[in-house]
């Protein structure tokens, strides 16, 4: 009788005590958290080629490198102040050229051309440059105003209404129909999408989302290593291939496969953007697409410009637009650039809106673009 009982009794401690290791290693969002996978990390899932980056489940007895402290990031509230200031440091050259232009005595023939010229400087576009200063002109004609605060009211409405704040800027990372969002993030190398997934990997987190990343740009090792590096950072796994020239499908299908395991929120996928061979790109980013769209649905597909590229971003983009079905662009390196005006040729260009834009290489310098606020900072 004492015996059964005290079996009995190891037998609750020990349940018990599963369920309390099974607790701890769920940091956060419960049995959504991508940190308790029933994968084997070493199981190299149908296409042969992801591994599972996550430092936590190395074999005992193996010497795993020691878990990096894991960041929490500030949310994103907070840092947009801080964003908005230099957003507004880059553009003041246009919006000052603007206001003294529109400040003259007399608004002639000539500066109208000058307010022209000056919007094309900062890369706006040829027709919406047009159309600004016809209706601004009609404007100021029709109010018959020389009043700089009028004058400059009237500007800020102009633009707003070319940047279009009535645009869907929001970007697709919630679960549904049981299965997480997929963000693909494609565009041409060097223009800043490893980076973008990395500071968005960070302000899904800081919204407590479950977020595990796709290293599909498998051209170089490199790649997967900046990719992983982001993720470990705030402690969010990474699907990778080991193999250098892997097939970028292969790691994608295993990324979104770990991500349906784990009932992860959000699976992003950092592509390669080799434009140099234009049609094994086009081949590739198809390939990929369909792969993931065996197991889910592609919610949204990032296209990542560097805003001081100006027209050459705009070819680009018209290649990646005949590829896939781009639902936002990532503008970067708009703290380095003048050109902000390239948010409104490139919304017209590919009739899709400027999502986030990217404002320096820290790892929260990254934002949601707000019409408003954009506009604010270009004349205030
Ligand atoms: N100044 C600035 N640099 C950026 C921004 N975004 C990315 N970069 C830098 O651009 C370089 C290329 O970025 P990466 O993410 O590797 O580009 P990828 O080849 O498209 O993945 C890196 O040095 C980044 O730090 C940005 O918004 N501002
Ligand atoms: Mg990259």
């Amino acid at each position: 009788m004492i015996i059964v009982f005290v079996v009995a009794a190891i037998a609750v401690i020990g349940t018990v005590l599963i369920a309390l290791v099974r607790t701890t290693r769920r940091p956060r969002g419960g049995a959504r958290s991508p940190y308790t996978s029933t994968r084997d990390a070493n199981d190299p899932g149908p296409g042969g080629v992801g591994t599972l980056d996550r430092p936590e489940l190395a074999e005992p007895g193996t010497t795993a490198p020691p878990a990096p402290e894991i960041e929490r990031p500030a949310a994103v509230g907070g840092r947009l102040v801080r964003l908005r200031d230099r957003l507004s440091r880059s553009n003041s050259t246009l919006g000052r050229g603007l206001l003294t232009l529109l400040s003259r005595e007399t608004i002639d023939e000539g500066v109208w051309e000058e307010i022209e010229e000056t919007l094309l400087l900062a890369d706006l576009g040829t027709e919406p440059s047009m159309q600004l200063v016809d209706a601004l002109r009609e404007r100021v004609r029709v109010e018959g105003t020389r009043d700089p605060e009028r004058v400059k009211a009237m500007l800020r409405e102009e633009l707003l209404r070319l940047v279009d704040p009535t645009m869907d800027r929001t970007v697709k990372t919630t679960r549904h129909d049981g299965r997480p969002a997929i963000v693909l993030v494609v565009g041409v190398n060097g223009t800043g999408k490893t980076t973008t997934v990395g500071k968005l990997a960070r302000v899904l987190v800081a919204e407590d989302k479950d977020v595990l990343l796709g290293a599909a740009d498998t051209f170089r090792a490199a790649a997967a290593d900046q990719l992983a590096t982001w993720g470990q950072r705030v402690g969010v796994p990474t699907v990778r291939s080991d193999v250098e020239g892997a097939d970028p499908s292969s790691v994608a299908y295993d990324a979104v496969r770990a991500g349906i395991e784990v009932e992860a929120d959000v699976v992003m996928i950092d592509t390669a953007g080799r434009l140099q061979n234009k049609a094994g790109l086009m081949d590739e980013l198809g390939k990929l697409k369909r792969t993931i769209e065996k197991q889910a649905t592609v919610d949204e597909v990032l296209l990542v410009l560097d805003a001081t590229t100006g027209q050459n971003g705009m070819t680009q983009a018209a290649v990646f637009a005949q590829v896939v079905n781009i639902t936002g662009i990532v503008l970067t390196k708009l703290d380095g650039t003048a050109k902000g005006g390239i948010v409104v040729a490139i919304q017209r260009a590919l009739g899709v809106p400027v999502k986030l834009v990217g404002l320096g290489e820290g790892p929260d310098d990254l934002a949601p673009f707000d019409a408003g606020d954009f506009v604010d900072a270009i004349i205030d």
